[in-house]
């Protein structure tokens, strides 16, 4: 029971501050816990250990060596502009819980990625943090960090997928606002009030943190441009992208948050009732991949909005794949997660996800009749409303040079068919009655003769 262990843990620490009352006067709270942990903190870390020999990217794809030698509470620079410094946030923040899912993680960086949080966030803000490990190999890589103060520890029992394991963590949570964290991240100084104080302001608004950059080879930790926003292609692929010359002549204030189309999707912070209310996440996702779009699809067209807080910086290890198996393979998941995603919010708009990603159309996608509700029941917006109002930067291909209808000799008509096995659909001509009510997307666009 992880009171009972920091009740323990206190009666050690009060001993020994006896002993050396002196050094501990002049330190905070927070460097005193790190004095105390020291020892357990080497012997947690010398499990799975990098040998001489090994290929330092083959378990994790990040430089596994690199990370070992880096400190768990090492120093940052501050990445915030200079004027974040002199801002000024309420004394009375609500308390969150953050919630960091992971599977198979390196000992090193979760526990950097923890020791951060505690060292770096006012106590009384951290009501707990829920490590939810996704069936890693190794139980004690997460049991053994419920040592630390305000850690806690679910385990599944069968390998779900990220988006699954937040939702655990999420209905697990006993703060109001839910913090979620990837688990090889390291918070910066005075990262998590900006974006409480937006959270108390707007209970609907999602907050995110401006994602520096950890290198996956030196573990450099470099500051990321703060006048980016998420963006996509037709395809659902994310990227970041410089704000629109509009947007930037309107943006006076570099501390004043940016409203985003869409959310990497790893670091955020909402608030649990309208996490709720929203329907969490889409948990017939697996494992990784397109949660993201699905999110920030939702939110914004169901009465919420999307913020990126300059003055929260949080580092993150961007690799260049990823270090797991996806049972159903990695591009299957990505479109079983995104095909869900274009059904369910994009409307007819959904045509140029499958024109911009073929392979998507033959895929199958499961049971969205659930999210349709969710949907209908919320009263949530339009795509088009969307596009118009939160990302007109997205370029809407061009029809106007292409006809749709349906090419006829006599009573035969030229049809695209779906052919199992084969991704592109082929060309047939049949009688047309089945033309009849078959959805434009089945039909053939050809440009205009
Ligand atoms: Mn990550």
């Amino acid at each position: 029971v992880p009171s009972a262990i920091q009740v323990e843990k206190h009666l050690n620490l009060s001993l020994g501050s006896l002993v050396c009352f002196n050094i501990l006067f002049q330190i905070s709270d927070t460097e005193w816990e790190d004095l105390l942990e020291e020892f357990e903190e080497k012997s947690y870390l010398s499990a799975h250990r990098w040998r001489p020999g090994q290929d330092p990217y083959s378990l994790y794809a990040f430089n596994q060596r690199e990370s070992e030698r880096v400190p768990s509470n090492r120093a940052l620079r501050d990445t915030r502009h200079y004027r974040c410094s002199t801002l000024h946030y309420d004394s009375e923040l609500p308390s969150t819980s953050i919630v960091i899912t992971f599977h198979n993680e390196a000992r090193s960086t979760l526990l950097r990625t923890v020791r951060s949080v505690l060292n770096r966030t006012p106590v009384h803000l951290i009501h707990e943090i829920i490590l939810v490990d996704d069936f890693s190999h190794d139980q004690n890589d997460c049991l053994l960090l419920t040592k630390l103060p305000k850690v806690r520890c679910l385990r599944n029992n069968r390998r779900e997928g990220l988006i699954r394991s937040r939702v655990r963590g999420a209905d697990a949570a006993g703060a109001g606002v839910l913090t979620f964290l990837d688990s090889h991240c390291e918070v910066n100084k005075d990262w998590l009030p900006p974006l409480l104080q937006m959270i108390k302001e707007d209970p609907h608004c999602v907050a995110s943190p401006v994602i520096d950059i950890i290198s996956m080879d030196t573990f450099a930790y470099v500051a990321a441009s703060s006048d980016l926003q998420g963006g996509f292609d037709w395809s659902l692929h994310f990227k970041w992208e410089q704000l629109s010359a509009e947007k930037r002549a309107k943006r006076e204030d570099p501390t004043e948050p940016i409203k985003t189309p869409i959310i990497a999707g790893g670091l955020f912070v909402i608030n649990k009732s309208w996490f709720i209310h929203l329907g969490k996440y889409d948990t017939a996702m697996d494992i990784w991949g397109g949660e993201n779009f699905e999110l920030s699809f939702r939110v914004w067209m169901c009465g919420g909005s999307l913020l990126i807080v300059p003055c929260s910086r949080v580092g993150h290890v961007f690799r260049k794949k990823h270090p797991y198996i996806f049972p159903e393979g990695n591009a299957n998941t990505y479109i079983k997660n995104t095909r869900r995603t274009a059904e369910v919010w994009m409307d007819e708009f959904r045509l140029f996800y499958y024109s911009a990603r073929p392979a998507a159309r033959g895929k199958s996608y499961g049971d969205i009749r659930g999210r349709q509700e969710l949907r209908k029941n919320l009263m949530c917006k339009s795509f088009k409303w969307y596009l118009d109002n939160v990302y007109p930067e997205l370029k809407v291909p061009d029809d106007s040079d292409a006809k749709s209808g349906v090419i006829r000799q006599r009573q035969n008509c030229l049809e695209a068919q779906q052919v199992e096995g084969q991704d592109l659909p082929v060309l047939t001509l049949a009688p047309c009655s089945r033309t009849k009510d078959v959805p434009v997307r089945s039909q053939v666009s050809l440009p205009n003769l």
